[in-house]
Parts: C-alpha cells; structure tokens; sequence
C-alpha cells in the first residue's frame, strides 16, 4: 500500500491508520490474497473517507471475471472478486480493473515442476491443445504501474495479453524439451475428471482444479476477443521489452524456482 521503504504496516482493521496513510498516496494497487479478498471492502470504505485516491487497483490480476463462466468453485471464488469490482464501481473511486492472466513463473513451474531434474512425466489438462496467456510477474508489475499513471486506463478494464505470451500446455512441454534435452510423458487428465474433482474435492481444494480447467481445458483466457473498445497492455505500452514465453523459459534454466506453495488465483 506504500511505496517500498515506508515500512507503514498495520491491519486492515484498523480504519484510521488506513485513512492516515491513504492520505499520502494518490495510487493504491492492492495485492490481498483470495482468501482476503472481501477484507477489501474495507479498503474501499477507508478510500471513500480519505477522498483523495486517483486511481485504486483492486485485487485481481487474474481471469477476466466478467467474461468467464468456469465451474462452480471457481465462479464462487470469482463472485467475491466481482463483488469488488461492484462495490468499487457504486462508490465512484476511479478505478483500473487487471486482467493479468496466468502469473508466468508460477504456472510455468506448476506445469513443468522444472526445479525436479528427476521426473519423466508431465501432467496435461485435457487435450493440452488449447491456448492460455503466460506473463512474467515482473512484467506484470511494470505493466500495472504504467496503467496507474495513465488517463486511458481509468475507469476502464485492461487485459494483459501480449501475442508471445500466448501458448498451449503442449506448445510449452515441446519448448522445454527443447531447452532441455529431455522427454518427457505426457499423463493426460481428462476433461471428465477435472470435472468429476471439482464435485469431489472438498472446499478449498475443489478451486485449483476448476481454475485449471477454464484456463487449459475451455480455454477461457483466449475465449474472447480483444475488441476496439478494449484496452490491452502490450498494445497501450509498445515501448515495454516484455518477457516472450521462450524467455521466461531460459530464467528456469539458469535458476529453477522452487516449488510455489500459495493457492493461485
Ligand atoms: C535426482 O536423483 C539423484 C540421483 O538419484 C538424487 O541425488 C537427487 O537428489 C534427485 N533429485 C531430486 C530433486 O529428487
Ligand atoms: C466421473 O464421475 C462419474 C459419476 O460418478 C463416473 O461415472 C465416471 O466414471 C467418472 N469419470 C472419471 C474420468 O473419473
Ligand atoms: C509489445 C512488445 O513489446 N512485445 C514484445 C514482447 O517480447 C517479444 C519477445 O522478446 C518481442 O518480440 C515483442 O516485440
């Protein structure tokens, strides 16, 4: 909420100390993890006191929750974001809603576990067939900030989805390959039990797998098109060198991240 080095720290809770610092910033992107995701109602209240707010990112960064339709955990999850958005909406805060996509480094490590030098199989959803957009997590903070500061992106939805950051999970499995020098086997999991998991699976583990099913089974990144009356991060910001899928790829190989352990979103 700060700009780093501040080290103002408090609680969401704590409305004043919220209100006193809102005071001297004109930007608040806020990151909350989902399962705090609600918490930022209060956000949006201590916004309103503060009245001075130019611009505030709610937590989304994913998805475009306004133009999917996955299965049920994954659409309850996303009803809270959208409730959000609303809230955010119906208290007249100017806003910038993120579409990011898939955090690049973290589902490329959730798809090809690379920091695993022994193994010789790789799970694919579906058919692996289907295109979903990869964006490297610096790349979607510089994009984030330079929306922050542009009259273009406020009051408005924007989509990150630069056209080398699009790929299939058999398109990225055969790249790796590549860099590599292995082969690996690829284990199919089939859409019906994707499905049959998101009816089984007790609450919260029932949402990953309905988040990889609209991702890489329906294919829900790419199921609409960037329209004229759409804003898109690579085509608003030209001049950014992002990192190509190829790229975020090469990153692995030198230095493989550890396993994620957080719930994504
Ligand atoms: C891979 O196998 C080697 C040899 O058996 C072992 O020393 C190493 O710890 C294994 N690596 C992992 C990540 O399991
Ligand atoms: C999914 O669940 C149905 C109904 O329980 C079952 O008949 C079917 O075999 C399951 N499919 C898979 C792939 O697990
Ligand atoms: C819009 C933009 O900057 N796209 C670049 C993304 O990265 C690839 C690969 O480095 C470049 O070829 C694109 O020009």
């Amino acid at each position: 909420m700060r700009r780093p080095g501040d080290g103002g720290q408090g609680r969401v809770e704590e409305q004043e100390k919220l209100v006193s610092v809102l005071r001297e910033v004109d930007v608040v992107i806020c990151t909350l993890a989902y399962p705090q995701v609600l918490e930022q109602l209060k956000i949006i209240d201590a916004i309103k006191l503060a009245g001075n707010i130019k611009r505030f990112f709610p937590s989304d960064f994913g998805v475009e929750e306004d133009r999917v339709n996955p299965l049920k955990p994954f659409q309850v999850f996303l009803d809270k974001k959208r409730k959000i958005r609303r809230a955010t909406e119906a208290a007249g805060i100017p806003y910038t809603f993120v579409s990011a996509n898939c955090f690049g480094s973290y589902f490329a490590n959730y798809l090809l576990h690379p920091h695993d030098e022994n193994s010789t199989d790789i799970v694919v959803y579906g058919t692996g067939q289907v295109q979903a957009v990869l964006i490297y997590e610096e790349d979607i903070a510089v994009y984030t900030i330079k929306a922050a500061d542009d009259p273009r992106t406020c009051n408005r939805i924007i989509t990150y989805r630069p056209p080398e950051n699009i790929i299939s999970q058999l398109e990225l499995l055969s790249l790796w390959e590549k860099k590599t020098g292995r082969s690996f086997n690829r284990v199919y999991v089939s859409e019906e039990e994707l499905i049959n998991l998101s009816e089984s699976l007790p609450d919260p583990d029932n949402i990953p797998v309905s988040i990889v099913h609209s991702v890489f089974v329906k294919g829900e990144l790419m199921s609409f098109e960037i329209g004229e009356n759409d804003l898109e991060a690579s085509q608003l910001y030209p001049d950014h060198k992002n990192t190509s899928i190829d790229q975020l790829l090469d990153i692995f190989l030198v230095d493989p991240p550890k396993p994620a352990t957080a719930a994504f979103a």
